[in-house]
């Protein structure tokens, strides 16, 4: 299989953490990495749009013109494939909280950073975009504030003490912050620790450039 991505994106970087931290724990994979370059406008060739008509990363490969091209989408096959350890938990409770953890990390704080770097200094050159920027911004407070109630009973995961894909998301985000050099989440504590201790794992070492 070949993930097409570009190191930093969030999107593909929430892809490339879950598969790192799967490998970190024992799974085999044998998921190839393969860049495209946004900075090019690779991800508009006509190469990279018969794989994904969206011009979007990232995209997994599985055979030959067999395209995933949404990055949970991607998470749920390969999950599927490679069942162990489980990335969502275990019991049904468990594995619904974990969803419901990442899609608040993708929704409500990769988006909106997204949105927000983009708005405001685009690494592909979009043009800035001062309400879409003061938009996303005002939604990113209860979202943090969201995760610090979270990880208030000082749990060093997202799920408790598993990792899970919600912890991936929402690592990608962050990251894409720091790429910006911007810093929104100096007012939470929890949050500022859960993104330390994070960044010591062996996936995150692997795969995050910022
Ligand atoms: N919903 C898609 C979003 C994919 C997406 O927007 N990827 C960004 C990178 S984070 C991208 O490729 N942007 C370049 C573009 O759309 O031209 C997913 O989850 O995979």
């Amino acid at each position: 299989m070949k993930l097409y991505m570009v190191p930093a994106a969030p999107n593909p970087t929430k892809v490339m953490l879950y598969i790192a931290e799967k490998t970190a724990a024992g799974a085999e994979m044998d998921v190839k990495q393969v860049l495209v370059n946004p900075l090019k406008n690779e991800q508009k060739s006509e190469e990279h749009l018969a794989r994904n008509p969206f011009g979007s990363l990232p995209v997994l490969e599985v055979t030959d013109h067999d395209y995933i091209v949404e990055s949970l989408a991607i998470i749920d096959y390969l999950e599927e494939r490679f069942p162990q350890p489980a990335m969502w938990g275990a019991g049904t409770r468990e594995r619904i909280r974990a969803r419901e953890l990442e899609r608040i990390a993708d929704l409500r704080v990769l988006l909106q950073v997204g949105r927000y770097v983009h708005a405001t200094q685009s690494p592909i050159g979009l043009p800035p975009d001062p309400e879409a920027a003061a938009q996303a911004k005002r939604a990113l407070p209860v979202a943090f504030q969201y995760f610090e109630n979270v990880l208030a009973d000082g749990r060093a995961l997202l799920s408790g003490d598993r990792v899970s894909v919600a912890d991936c998301t929402l690592q990608a985000a962050l990251q894409f912050m720091r790429f910006a050099k911007f810093d929104l989440i100096g007012d939470y504590p929890q949050l500022i620790c859960w993104d330390a201790a994070y960044r010591q794992r062996a996936a995150a070492k692997a795969v995050l450039k910022f």
